[in-house]
């Protein structure tokens, strides 16, 4: 267990950092642009709220709130590898990030410009147990009206290695049977919940009826959920990602996750900001890459 303390520096009455009672450090961000929160084990933000509307990530009631374990919601980060490794059935699901501490490099801003917190995590004995590269990864939280997350990965080694990755955002939704999705009419995708058979979507707008669970390669899209339970319509642009992923997870597999509620998988959609599978990043020896989720609403 990492000590929290001395907790990092924020900004007086904008920014502040504080231990929930089982030991997650947390960073509080409110201005009168928005309201956010993190917590510096896995980089997660679990809350984004602009001013005058109400949140738009959704992060279960029942998920794990402790340190080392995955958050069920908010922005969980993938990296180096996202779902289940392959030939590894011990590694953890999507990486080792998202369970790892993360440090702060910086926190900056104001009421007036809002607030951009970088967090850092570089490679250790325990990341090259699991990864055997050297690396440093990290996560620019800027939070205004929007929520712009860029994941930035350095290879500060003497070999290429390749990595995956995924800001595998949760979002709050009214009623996953009454929303759309626009931006990804005609592409096509790999299905997981057919055996990954290649699909292609028609020219409608993108709806839900059962679970779904898809993977749209070299895909740059802008996608739009259109909402009209609230009403509202949430925009997620990107750079940098050649993967969009799409999931809900609708009942059954709902009822199977021990930390989601069997009927919360109605108010969550996830639209995934990625580069996974033949999207994967090959990072030569000195270089950075990043990927940006700029998440707002319409
Ligand atoms: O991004 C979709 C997905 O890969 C689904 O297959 C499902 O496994 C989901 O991620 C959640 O993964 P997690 O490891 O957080 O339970």
């Amino acid at each position: 267990m990492i000590s929290p303390y001395p907790l990092p520096t924020g900004l007086p009455g904008i920014a502040t950092f504080f231990v929930t009672p089982d030991g997650l450090v947390r960073l509080g961000i409110a201005t009168h642009l928005s309201t956010a929160a993190l917590t510096l084990n896995g980089a997660h933000v679990t809350h984004f709220q602009p001013h005058g509307a109400s949140p738009l990530l959704f992060v279960s009631g029942s998920s794990h709130l402790t340190p080392g374990r995955p958050i069920r919601g908010g922005v969980p980060v993938c990296f180096p590898w996202f779902g289940a490794r392959a030939g590894d059935p011990q590694a953890p699901a999507h990486g080792f990030a998202r369970t790892t501490q993360w440090a702060v490099e910086s926190v900056t801003g104001s009421e007036e410009t809002g607030v951009t917190a970088v967090l850092i995590l570089t490679s250790t004995e325990a990341t090259r147990a699991f990864w055997p590269h050297d690396f440093t990864a990290r996560l620019r939280v800027e939070v205004t009206r929007e929520l712009r997350l860029t994941l930035e990965v350095e290879n500060p080694g003497p070999d290429p290695f390749l990595f995956e990755e995924a800001l595998h955002t949760y979002f709050a939704i009214s009623d996953v049977n009454d929303v759309t999705v626009t931006g990804l009419e005609g592409a096509a995708y790999l299905d997981k919940v057919a055996a990954g058979a290649r699909q292609e979507l028609g020219p409608d707008p993108l709806r839900f009826t059962g679970e779904t669970d898809r993977i749209f390669p070299a895909n740059t899209a802008t996608c739009t959920i259109h909402d009209p339970g609230f009403p509202r319509r949430i925009v997620i642009e990107k750079t940098g990602s050649h993967s969009t992923v799409v999931w809900n997870p609708w009942i059954a597999k709902a009822a199977a996750m021990a930390d989601f509620g069997d009927r919360e998988w109605p108010q969550m959609l996830c639209i995934e900001t990625a580069n996974v599978g033949t999207d994967a990043i090959t990072l030569a020896p000195g270089a950075r890459h990043e990927m940006t989720a700029l998440i707002r609403l319409g």
